[in-house]
């Protein structure tokens, strides 16, 4: 166990009113540190915070919060190592990765900084001049989940600072050490109670689903956690972002070419042990290159060292927590119930660790619960087809809508199959690419509202209109 963390209410270092949580290691299943556990009492002083901070935050200019938010970014290349290392221990992620997180929350600090709030004119005329401004909300909760967490925390954070918020944010207990550490980084630069961050269980979250003064909540996380959100929501009429689960479709066309494709394929369905929202989970292959491309996965699978993400040379950490490792188990040993085979994979490791090799399962179709539910972990169904119709068919034939992907050396016939897929984002030859100039969401069950770019960044403004009579 290393250092202390504290609460940050109204940029004070505060301990837990209801003492502490262990914040385990999945690669030991040891505890890395101990968390502060919130009281709902410090919920409401965290929101009070939030709320005084806003009366002078929302009269800043936009050229003072750009600065700001520049200055939090600095602060973050300071302490860049300090969170990586922190997030490699309490998420299990490889320390590759968990830089490219940290590097990823930096850059997407100084993007949403850059980003312009537009006043637009909607018309001037000789008798008026109306003019559409965008205000922000007030106080903005957001609440995190386990598997980027310093990157969705500061996707949630910049730009509702960017638009003139402030914000309650609650990482999910599961990983919430890095969170603490960003909250420190922030409040190093930004105004007492601009940013608070408040740390424990569900309960917590669910109180700020229901908190008159929070005006809109941001959620990245389960499809029925979003559901509670939004009914708890409703009393209050609270703005919602919800990026929820999803059960991406990949579809190789049959002139897909297996060299340049295949580690990109297993990359994107791979990235972070599969614990990624965008990560392709379904992948539809034409039979006349089926057995081909299974067998290339299964050879990249099978090149991947498998450990603690501390330790040099490790490619693939573990699951992030016991409950997901037992979803992956399940749904693999249902697939081999139902007739799959299991080409590489298929078992927990041995020992302590939350460790699940990664997993590629052929000879599946859908209608068997690792096809049709999110897997969310190291596990790839490969599914045949022999008519490309039939494979959008059944892309489309979840209830999921993220992200989709199609393989083809041919663009156009791809881009023609790419608009088709009932997805908030389609990618040709890639798949879970989230960058911060492009807006990101769901349809169907898989949320609403979009994140990044300015799409992303007015969902935290409210329209004003001005309408002037000049007669
Ligand atoms: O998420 P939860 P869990 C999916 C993935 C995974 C499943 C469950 O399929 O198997 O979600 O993961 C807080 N009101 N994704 O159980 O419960 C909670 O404290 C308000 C997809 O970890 O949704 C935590 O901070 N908040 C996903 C956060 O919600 C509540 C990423 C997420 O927890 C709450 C992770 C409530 N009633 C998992 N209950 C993605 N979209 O990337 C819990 N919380």
């Amino acid at each position: 166990m290393n250092r202390e963390y504290n609460l940050i209410i109204g940029r004070q270092a505060v301990a837990g009113a209801e003492g502490t949580f262990n914040v385990l290691n999945p690669a030991t299943e040891q505890p890395v540190a101990a968390s502060p556990q919130a009281s709902l009492e410090q919920l409401n002083q965290a929101v009070e915070a939030a709320q005084t901070a806003f009366e002078s935050w929302k009269l800043s200019t936009h050229a003072e919060r750009q600065r700001m938010i520049n200055k939090i970014a600095d602060q973050l290349e300071k302490r860049a190592d300090e969170l990586a290392a922190i997030i490699v221990q309490e998420q299990g992620k490889p320390m590759f990765l968990a830089k490219a997180e940290v590097g990823g929350a930096i850059a997407w600090t100084r993007a949403t900084a850059a980003l312009e709030v537009p006043v637009e004119v909607i018309e001037d005329s000789d008798s008026k001049r109306i003019e559409m401004h965008r205000k922000p909300l007030g106080v903005v909760g957001s609440i995190t989940p386990w598997n980027w967490p310093l990157m969705i925390a500061v996707w949630h954070i910049m730009p509702a600072l960017r638009a003139g918020n402030t914000v309650v944010c609650k990482p999910s207990e599961l990983t919430p050490l890095n969170t603490l550490i960003l909250g420190e980084i922030i409040n190093e630069v930004a105004p007492a109670g601009l940013v608070n961050i408040i740390t424990g269980e569900s309960r917590l979250g669910s109180a700020m689903t229901a908190h008159p003064d929070i005006q809109k909540i941001v959620f990245t996380g389960s499809i029925p956690t979003g559901q509670a959100i939004m009914a708890n929501a409703a009393p209050t009429l609270k703005r919602l972002t919800l990026e929820l689960g999803g059960n991406d479709a990949g579809i190789v066309l049959p002139d897909a070419d297996l060299d340049a494709i295949a580690m990109p394929i297993f990359q994107t369905s791979f990235l972070n042990m599969g614990q990624t929202c965008a990560a392709l989970k379904r992948l539809y292959v034409h039979e006349s290159q089926y057995d081909a491309l299974c067998e290339r996965l299964v050879a990249i699978a099978e090149q991947q060292n498998v450990g603690n993400g501390a330790e040099e040379g490790v490619t693939f950490g573990p699951v992030q927590n016991s409950k997901q490792l037992n979803i992956v188990n399940e749904l693999v040993e249902d697939a081999r119930d139902n007739g799959a085979q299991i080409l590489t994979g298929g078992a927990p490791a041995e020992g302590s660790g939350y460790f699940y090799p990664p997993t590629i399962v052929a000879e599946i179709s859908d209608g068997v619960r690792l096809v049709d539910e999110e897997q969310f972990g190291p596990v790839l169904p490969v599914i045949r087809y022999s008519d490309v119709e039939d494979a959008v068919r059944r892309a489309n034939a979840n209830s999921n809508g993220l992200g989709g992907s199609v393989w083809s050396s041919d663009i156009e016939q791809a881009q023609r199959i790419a608009a088709r897929l009932e997805c908030g984002t389609a990618w040709i030859n890639n798949h879970a690419e989230i960058l911060p100039h492009a807006p990101f969401g769901g349809c169907k069950m898989s949320g609403f509202g979009v994140e990044f770019g300015l799409e992303g960044l007015l969902e935290y403004t409210s329209p004003q209109v001005i309408n002037i009579n000049k007669g």
